[in-house]
This record gives C-alpha cells, structure tokens and sequence, in this order.
C-alpha cells in the first residue's frame, strides 16, 4: 500500500534523450537522500541550486545542478528536491535506481499532483489545469488551462458556492430560528426568485462549460456523404498531406480515418468516413454502421456532395440523416461544371486544395470559441457536476412551488451545494481521486 509518508521520485521532463533530464523527489526524506549520492555536502537552503556530481560509491554516475525546495514552498508542499541531470536515459535509470536502493520508491502517475492537492497546496481544478496544460494541443486550449492554472477558475466556483450558500444560510437561519427578527423572513414568494436567478446563472455556467470543453478537446467534426464525393480528398485537403487513400473507386475508405487540425487556435479532431449508401457487400456494411454512429458524438458534421453530378437518393438521405445536427453542406469539385445549388452550402474543389470557403464557415460558426479571459470550467467531471446542482435546484424549485416545507426545500439546496464544492475536490472519495491523478504524466 503505497503511503504519503514515502518519499517518491520520478523523471518529471520526457523520456527522450535531450540536453537535460529533471528528476523529482518528493518526501519528507527528499534531502537526506539526495545529499547521500550528491557530492557537494553545503548545508542546502530552500531554492537555492548546488552544482556536483552524483555518485554510486566511487563511481562517478553524472555531473548535476540540483535545486532544494522546502516545505511547504514546493509544488507538493513537501521537502522536494529536483536533480538536473544529463538527458541520457540510462543515466537517468542509474540515478533513479539509487535513489530507490537509499529508500526512495517510484512515483506513481500524478502522485505529486495528487500530493500537492491532498495537502491543500492546490484545488482539484487547479490539478486538473496542470494535465491540460501539459497536453493542450492547441493555444486556445493552453490559455484555458492557464486561466485554471492561475486560480481564476476555483476563485469563480468559489463565488458561485458562495452565492448559494447565501441563500441556504437564510433558509437554515429562519428553520433554527423562525422567531429572529433581522433575519429576511424567508418564504416561498421569496425563496423562489432566489432559486430561479441561480438556476438562470448555473445555466449560463453550463453552457460556458460545454463552450470550454470545445476550447479544450477540440471540435469532434465528421465528415460524411455518399461514395465518391470526395469526402477523402476533403480530409487530405484539410490537414494538407496524403493521409487518407483516395481512388475513383466508390467504397474505397472502409474504416475511419482521423485526422487533427489547428483553425484559428482551435482543434478539429476530423474523422473521415466509409461513404453511406445501400451496400450488399458485408465490409463496406460494417463501416457504413460505423459512419452513422461517429454522427452521435460529432459537435460538427460537414456533408460532402459532388457537384459534378446532380443529387441522388443517397444525397437527400445524407441530408435528412443530418438535419439536426450543427453541419455544414459543402458542394466539392467545383473545378467542374456545377449542376445544382444547395441553400448554404459552400464550394470547394478538394483536388485543388482551394477549400477556404469551407475554413471560412467553420471560423464563423465557432468564431465565439474563443478563450477570452473570463474564467471557464472544462471537463466532463466538471460539467457533471453542475448539471448535478442544477437537478437538484430544480428538485428544490418544484417543492417550492408545491409548497413543501423549508427544511425540504433546504436539502436540496445543499446537495447542490455540495456538488458544486466538489468541483473544487472539497469533500471527495479516494476513488476518484485516483481516477483523476492517474491519467497525469509520471512525475506530474
Ligand atoms: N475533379 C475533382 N475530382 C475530385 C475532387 N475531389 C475528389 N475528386 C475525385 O473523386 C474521386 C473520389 O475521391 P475520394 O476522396 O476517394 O472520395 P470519397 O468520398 O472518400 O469516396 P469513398 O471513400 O469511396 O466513400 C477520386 O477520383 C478523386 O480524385 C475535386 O475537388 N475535383
Ligand atoms: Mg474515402
């Protein structure tokens, strides 16, 4: 079982061989450790950084710059020491193999993430924002996790817990003492517009969350139409290389091909697809099937049509199937004769490349996916847990209207409370802990 009382280490910096490679050490042993194979014997000040050799007895492993921090002015509010060493994977091995044979043990994944969080160091939303700023794959979605990073995020959910909790402290003063006179007489004339103007905020909080895990994860776009529109070339177009096969034969692409794309600072997770039509051949059936599901989860469809050709009975299903999805109709290969016109849909020729029309539209549609300095929640825990609050206002709001009694009214409201608290991580389960830490980096 591991324990927060080890002192744990890992390489913090990529497993690649580079000019330097960061090992951290986190523990309450992290100085006595170090100074055991470090060969400069200076009493240590925190940040202060000390220049010698790391050695295995008389074996001289690496020449290091290693920098002291004490708690709890480190990142996991512990002792913690960070080795500076050669970026030589096997050097690094040696010395994280010492470190362990002196009493040190492995870090699990996010462990010093997670130990920054359980000693209060930092917030479950702040962690959060460490992973995705190490894996933002866009500048939108790095500003995002910068805005969380700083704290912005945990100071905006802190104020909104706050809010409700003003409105449960009155409920809860006018249960315990109905008689008190200062205190504004709470009924449900009064209660009700109170839990309306949250339940309209956390609406608004929902969907700047849903904005946000666009901003973060990208916009999950397919591309679909009938055989041989050139729904292939359009992927290719669009990530400017030869990544999906192309052929005059209909029924060429089988399986789905991905592809990602940075537009104007935000991310495209493409998904190029078998062309849907009545097929009898079995293959080409399963990737049809696999086409139709790939919609469900699309937050952008764009429909493929050849406008070397007039619409076919394929064309208008494709168009039906889509009707209510966010789509954009694009009519490709207009380097040829165009023989039919589609209200909205834009020209491309894919074979030429010339598809800034389409770039254009899908600029427009998310023009406003952008991150622009006001504080965002961005994951799917996060967004759970609000549309969690927002059940039970609404619980809240129904027994307000039935007339229900306060104390009723009260529990609701603070199971809403609760959940928006742990947004923060305040009050949670191992479990989820565990659940959340282990998708970081080692040495995170
Ligand atoms: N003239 C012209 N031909 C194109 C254009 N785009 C694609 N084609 C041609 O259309 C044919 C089919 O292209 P693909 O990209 O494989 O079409 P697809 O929709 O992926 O086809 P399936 O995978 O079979 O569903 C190929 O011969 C392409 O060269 C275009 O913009 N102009
Ligand atoms: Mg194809």
């Amino acid at each position: 079982m591991n324990s927060l009382n080890d002192t744990i280490v890992a390489l913090c910096s990529g497993q690649i061989k580079s000019a330097i490679s960061v090992i951290r050490i986190s523990g309450s042993d992290a100085f006595t450790l170090v100074d055991e194979i470090f060969t400069n014997k200076k009493e240590k000040q925190h940040q202060h950084v000390y220049y010698g050799f790391i050695k295995d007895i008389d074996e001289i492993i690496d020449e290091v710059i290693v920098t002291y921090y004490k708690a709890p002015h480190s990142f996991t509010a512990e002792d913690m020491v960070e080795i500076s060493c050669h970026g030589n994977m096997y050097l690094v091995s040696r010395i994280i193999e010492l470190l362990i044979s002196k009493g040190a043990r492995m870090a699990e994944n996010g462990e010093f993430s997670k130990r920054a969080f359980l000693f209060n160091r930092i917030d479950l939303v702040t962690a959060e924002a460490i992973n995705d700023l190490v894996n933002a794959t866009s500048l939108q979605s790095a500003k995002l996790a910068m805005s969380a990073l700083k704290g912005q995020t945990s100071n905006y959910v802190e104020n909104l817990a706050s809010n409700l909790l003003d409105v449960l402290t009155t409920i809860e003063v006018n249960i315990d003492y109905p008689e008190y006179d200062d205190v504004e007489q709470l009924r449900y004339d009064n209660v009700l517009p109170k839990i309306n103007d949250f339940l309209d905020n956390l609406q608004q909080v929902i969907n700047d969350t849903k904005k946000g895990q666009i901003i973060k994860d990208g916009i999950d776009t397919v591309i679909i139409g009938r055989p041989n529109v050139g729904k292939s070339s359009l992927l290719n177009a669009l990530l400017n290389e030869d990544k999906a096969i192309v052929t005059d034969i209909a029924g060429t692409t089988r399986d789905i091909v991905e592809g990602k794309i940075n537009l104007n600072g935000l991310t495209l997770n493409l998904l190029d697809t078998a062309g849907i039509h009545d097929s009898s051949d079995l293959i080409e059936q399963i990737g049809i099937k696999k086409s139709l599901e790939s919609l469900q989860k699309a937050s952008l469809v764009i429909c493929v049509f050849d406008g070397s050709e007039p619409l076919t009975k394929d064309d208008y299903d494709i168009l039906e199937k889509t009707k209510n999805y966010q789509r954009i109709l694009v009519i490709n290969k207009c380097d040829q004769k165009v023989c039919f016109s589609l209200k909205d849909a834009v020209l491309v020729s894919s074979i030429n490349k010339d598809i800034k029309n389409l770039e254009d539209k899908i600029k427009e549609i998310f023009k406003d996916y952008q991150y622009n300095n006001e504080p965002l929640l961005f994951n799917t825990r996060q967004l759970g847990l609000l549309n969690k609050a927002k059940n039970h206002l609404i619980e809240a709001k129904n027994q307000a209207l039935n007339g229900q009694v306060i104390d009723l009214i009260s529990i609701d409201l603070k199971e809403a409370y609760n959940c928006i608290m742990e947004i923060l991580g305040k009050g949670n389960q191992e479990d989820l802990l565990n659940n959340i830490f282990s998708k970081f980096c080692l040495g995170k």
